[in-house]
């Protein structure tokens, strides 16, 4: 009988799923969940046939050249730029991911987080916690309009359209959007949006949520300039990634009243936060929680364990991001 492949798990995650993997694998978890640098992560690599990663892990070219036993790696999130796609297809290496299991929380949340930052929720409640609540005022805490006012969404993949929705049925807002390519008609009328280019967005939007993929291109899209051109009552609402917002120009914005306030639950260099960021009053500040529910991490786990048991076992990702060009199988080669 052959050897069972060796899959390191390289953060701590659900005992059901490390149970599941460890009926198919030889396992190796990083149970107390230290943070490894890339030195250490290649020196846990080694001699395993699959990782199992979450967006904290940069798997690039160093990685895959230093380890070339690995042939899968499942990041347990729907966005991998902490992959270098390049290079897992030089050396041929799956990459697989887990799209659509959290596109309905994560849309719950950024409008969660454009409520909060909208209705001045956080700044209120800090406000009330320090005592300082003496008498009704009316005009204390006043905040921009959600019904009825316009949405812009930037980026318009699954998650979008389900904030498109959101907005559009639950709130009568008029929705807006940009995106790389323009989504056919039906998609449109399912999700009430119009296509706009990214000026008029800028322009037009009450508020902006941001639901863009992170690429070298999207590095600093929104940056001083685009937040000059939005309204000055507008909000802000990134849920995609650190790195698309230039967050040293948004907290000199919000400072500075060019917009009214942000919801940021992504940061550049996150778990560091800019710390012009933690002294403007006008932000509400969430650490990368937008898939977190009990329901929908397990379904991201499973995901990215059935993509290794599927490539491992079978020769084929339920959710591959890459094609392997001339090497149909190499699960159990
Ligand atoms: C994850 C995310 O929590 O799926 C993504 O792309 O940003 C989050 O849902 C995070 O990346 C951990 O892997």
């Amino acid at each position: 009988m052959s050897e069972r492949p060796r899959v390191l798990v390289a953060r701590q995650v659900f005992p059901e799923t490390v149970e599941r993997l460890s009926q198919h694998f030889e396992l190796s978890v990083n149970t107390h969940d230290e943070a490894w640098d890339k030195a250490e992560l290649i020196r846990r690599l080694q001699g395993h046939q699959g990782a199992f990663t979450t967006g904290s892990e940069r798997i690039d070219e160093e990685v895959l050249a230093a380890c070339p036993e690995l042939k899968v790696v499942a990041n347990m999130a729907v966005g991998y730029n902490n992959f270098d796609m390049d290079a897992f297809d030089r050396h041929g290496v799956q990459a697989t991911n887990a799209p659509g299991v959290l596109t309905d929380t994560t849309a719950d949340f950024g409008f969660a987080l454009l409520m909060a930052t909208a209705r001045r929720i956080a700044e209120s409640e800090h406000f009330l916690r320090r005592g300082e609540w003496q008498r009704w005022r009316y005009d204390m805490f006043v905040g921009g309009e959600v019904h009825g006012s316009t949405l812009g969404i930037l980026g318009m993949g699954r998650i979008g359209q389900g904030i498109a929705r959101r907005g559009a049925f639950g709130f009568g807002m008029n929705v807006i959007y940009h995106n790389r390519s323009r989504l056919d008609a039906q998609t449109e009328a399912e999700c009430r949006a119009q296509y706009v280019s990214k000026d008029e967005l800028l322009r037009s939007a009450d508020h902006l949520v941001l639901v863009l993929p992170y690429s070298p291109e999207s590095h600093h899209a929104i940056g001083a300039a685009e937040l000059a051109a939005m309204k000055p009552t507008a909000t802000l609402v990134n849920i995609a990634r650190g790195g698309i917002v230039d967050d040293a120009a948004l907290a000199a914005a919000l400072r500075a009243g060019r917009i009214a306030a942000a919801g940021l639950d992504v940061f550049e260099g996150e778990p560091r936060v800019h710390p012009d960021l933690l002294t403007v009053p006008n932000v509400v500040l969430t650490p990368h929680i937008a898939s977190a529910t009990v329901g929908t991490r397990r379904a991201m786990a499973d995901l990215a364990a059935d993509n290794l048991i599927a490539f491992l076992t079978q020769g084929q990702a339920v959710t591959p991001i890459n094609r392997l060009v001339g090497r149909q199988s190499h699960g159990d080669e």
